[in-house]
């Protein structure tokens, strides 16, 4: 076990259906922490450069706009395991085959509109977390 640090956003179709307090309540009672949180309205040079891996696949056009559709939460998660574990709370990508009581199974709707971001692995928690926080945002806890 290892104490990690992971990016996990709220994107546009959960914030705007009023479930950021269910999501954080969520982490929170898996034990994770927050460490860091803002709210914000990415611009598509933001989402962009954030999706970089993604440039080029056919749903990368409708990603940048759901991305950019309205505000999003973007939290920086601690606790042991924390990448693995957010990505075991959020679920498959597709909420349809996410399993029940995941996030995406409780608030996603639809593969490209799936209520939450996790990072997949250390190098890009690591990525993620510099793209949206300097280092002095991010708390140490835990
Ligand atoms: P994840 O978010 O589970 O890491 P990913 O990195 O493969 O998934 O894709 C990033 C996001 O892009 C995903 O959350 C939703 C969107 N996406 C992925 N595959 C898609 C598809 N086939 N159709 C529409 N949107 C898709
Ligand atoms: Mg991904």
């Amino acid at each position: 076990m290892a104490l990690e640090q992971t990016l996990s956003i709220i994107k546009p179709d959960a914030v705007g259906e009023n479930h950021i307090g269910e999501i954080v309540a969520h982490f929170e009672q898996a034990g994770l922490s927050i460490v860091a949180m803002k709210m914000i309205r990415l611009s598509r040079e933001q989402a962009e450069g954030f999706y970089a891996e993604h440039i080029g696949r056919p749903f990368f056009e409708g990603l940048m706009n759901f991305m950019t559709s309205g505000p999003v939460v973007v939290q920086v998660l601690s606790g042991e395991n924390a990448i693995q574990r957010n990505r075991e709370l959020m679920g498959a990508t597709d909420p349809a085959k996410a399993e029940p009581g995941t996030l995406r199974a409780r608030f996603g709707s639809i593969v490209s509109a799936n209520a939450v971001h996790g990072s997949d692995s250390p190098v890009s928690a690591a990525r993620e977390i510099a793209y949206f926080f300097d280092q002095d945002a991010v708390l140490l806890r835990n």
